[in-house]
């Protein structure tokens, strides 16, 4: 029999519930400059802390999407070993501010976001742009398409939902390239959500439209938080195409390094994300799905999402830390 609660490809399922100990972590930590002006700051605290709860887990990690190149990332760097050392041998995308604008800023939906996967099966994507479309679970098999289209998607996806098209919303990032694809989009009478960043919270919008009211995520964003979006709707159900911007000879040569043959290639979610995976999210400021961070007198609170693809079990956690110490 297949016993999905012990091992799958070496991910067990305590590991899910470290991986929100990991967010949780590095949500804190972010949270405690949010709204101050300064992006780095936050990162780098955000950084640290993921990391210390990272080296605590029986796990023998890899990072495959971090927080850049080695020579340019001194900590999270691809390629960078983390975890005990002993245990699964698994890979790790991570972000451990995604949005590091929006918590300066202190807006909606930046997040602590990481997902594992069993070894070799997350794209090893490099950083460059990725065109991405996605929408929620619930609709047949390429109903909407990265190369139709933008209009014709929204039509498609008004038809299968059973909804005139005025009620389909669109989240798409706020950015002059996206001029075009706002005119299309919104020549259907569909409605844009239009968001500063964190792509990868708009792209787990679509899974929840009812809660969210998204319901479907298109444009261009970067790769790597291509894979983390991915990895969650790998274990949520959905749909996501993703393909990476390859539009210099120097980005080219840079994907082929890492095991990109066709640059034009569309991947799909299950391309992106392929094996066994884990993911785990926690709000840093308020967002859509998430609540952030909340520091009371006597204890720390944050919500977290947390899935696992082998069971498509999806947890919300809503976690009050009454040893502020911890987090210090
Ligand atoms: C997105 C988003 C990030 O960068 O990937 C975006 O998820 C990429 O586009 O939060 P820009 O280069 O135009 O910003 C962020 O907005 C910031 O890293």
């Amino acid at each position: 029999m297949n016993d999905r609660r012990s091992t799958d490809a070496g991910l067990t399922r305590e590991l899910a519930m470290e991986l929100a100990r990991v967010t949780e972590a590095a949500a804190v930590a972010a949270a405690r400059l949010r709204g101050r002006g300064d992006e780095k700051a936050a990162d780098q605290v955000a950084v640290d802390a993921m990391r210390a709860e990272l080296n605590r887990l029986p796990i023998r990690g890899t990072v495959v999407i971090g927080e850049g190149e080695r020579d340019e990332a001194p900590m999270l760097y691809i390629g960078e070993e983390v975890g005990l050392g002993h245990g699964p041998e698994v890979d790790i995308a991570l972000d451990p501010l995604e949005g590091t604008t929006i918590c300066a800023k202190n807006m909606p939906n930046s997040l602590a976001v990481i997902s594992m996967a069993s070894k070799g099966t997350l794209l090893f994507a490099p950083d460059v742009y990725m065109d991405k479309l996605a929408i929620g679970p619930g609709y047949p098999v390429g109903i909407v398409d990265i190369d139709a289209d933008p209009a014709d998607n929204i039509r498609a996806l008004a038809k299968a939902k059973g909804v005139p098209v005025s009620e389909i919303t669109a989240c798409i990032l706020d950015r002059p390239r996206h001029a075009d694809l706002l005119a299309a989009v919104r020549s259907t009478g569909a409605a844009v959500r239009l968001i500063g960043d964190g792509d990868v919270a708009g792209i787990i919008d679509t899974t929840d439209p009812e809660v969210t009211g998204v319901d479907i995520y298109m444009g261009r964003g970067g790769a790597p938080e291509g894979v983390l979006a991915a990895s969650a709707l790998r274990c949520v159900g959905g749909q996501m195409q993703g393909r990476l911007i390859l539009d210099t000879p120097e980005k080219i040569a840079r994907a082929a390094k890492m095991g990109v043959s066709d640059p034009m290639r569309a991947y799909k979610m299950d391309e992106l994300a392929s094996g066994d995976v884990l993911f785990a999210a926690t709000g840093v400021t308020d967002g859509n799905m998430l609540k952030g961070v909340k520091f009371a007198k006597n204890y720390i609170q944050t919500e977290t999402i947390v899935m696992r693809s082998s069971s498509r079990t999806v947890r919300e956690i809503t976690a009050r830390h009454q040893d502020i110490e911890k987090f210090n």
